[in-house]
């Protein structure tokens, strides 16, 4: 992998990526894009990765939004094509099996709150500001930004941050639901990785089963998102760690999963 703009690092199977780009606040250019795309590929295919966390360098940003002075020269195809890249991109984020955590150190803007909204848990430092301040840009959110974040939380809300275009601190975005813990800066990686661990010590089928149905039944009605979970459920009992879990709890022992 040829990255400049990310860092990355594998710790005990968790995944650590930290946008780097000092000069611009980790904003995502297309070179930055392409290079979380690139990793995604390298996760899909590296089994012993079993949890993702994405975060910031510096105390300052975890990702100040789309690169600006890069969009500032683009024609509307060109437009298009950044938009479609970094949704395209974002989505397949929010679709990898193994679960994603969004550790936001600082501004979380734009494209950036889009990011981390694209992540399953969303944690922050006191530090951390999100915001969709693309209104005072002359645009709107499109990396999904408006559907991701009124499903977060709620359409009012939702349309409050993105029509004002005002930042939230991350104490505000805690209450609103954007944001599941608020913690000191410094205990905020440590608590990162302790979920991520302790999530990638869980049968990672069940893992991915859980969260693929979520996404699929809220994208329904409720009658149909039962019957998914349902087959999910059922898709389980083939594998043989969901055999290993039951088996170990009538054992009384610790199980072992192997992700088959
Ligand atoms: N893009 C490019 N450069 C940036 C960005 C950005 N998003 N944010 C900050 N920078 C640069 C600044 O230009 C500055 O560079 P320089 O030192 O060369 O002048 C450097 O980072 C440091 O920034 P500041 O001096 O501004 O730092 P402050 O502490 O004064 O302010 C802020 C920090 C409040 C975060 C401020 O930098 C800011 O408002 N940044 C822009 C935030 C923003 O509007 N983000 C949303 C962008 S739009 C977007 O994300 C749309 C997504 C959908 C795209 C669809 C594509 C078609």
């Amino acid at each position: 992998m040829q990255l400049e703009n990310i860092l990355w690092s594998i710790e005990d199977g968790v995944g650590v990526a930290t946008f780097n780009r000092p000069k611009a606040l980790n904003a995502l250019d297309t070179r930055t894009i392409g290079e979380l795309s690139q990793l995604l590929d390298a996760v899909l295919a590296d089994r012993a990765v079993r949890a993702l966390i994405l975060t910031g360098a510096g105390d300052k940003a975890f990702v100040a939004g789309a690169d600006i002075a890069q969009m500032a020269g683009l024609s509307p195809l060109e437009a298009r094509r950044f938009a479609e890249r970094g949704e395209r991109t974002l989505a397949r984020l929010e679709g990898l099996s193994i679960p994603t955590i969004a550790a936001v150190n600082g501004f979380a803007l734009g494209g950036g709150c889009e990011l981390a909204m694209a992540c399953d848990l969303v944690y922050a430092s006191g530090r951390a500001r999100f915001g969709q301040p693309e209104v005072n840009l002359g645009l709107i959110p499109a990396f999904g930004g408006t559907q991701r974040l009124a499903r977060r939380v709620g359409p009012g809300r939702a349309l409050e941050i993105i029509l004002t275009g005002e930042p939230i601190d991350a104490v505000k975005a805690k209450e609103v639901g954007l944001v599941l813990e608020v913690l000191a800066p410094e205990q905020l990686l440590p608590h990162a990785l302790q979920v991520a661990r302790k999530v990638a010590s869980r049968a990672p089928a069940a893992v991915a089963l859980a969260k693929r149905t979520l996404h699929a039944g809220l994208a329904v009605d409720i009658a149909t998102a039962g019957e998914l979970e349902r087959q999910a459920f059922a898709l389980l009992f083939g594998t043989e760690d969901t055999k290993e879990g039951l088996k170990a709890f009538v054992e009384k022992r610790p199980p072992s999963y192997r992700g088959t």
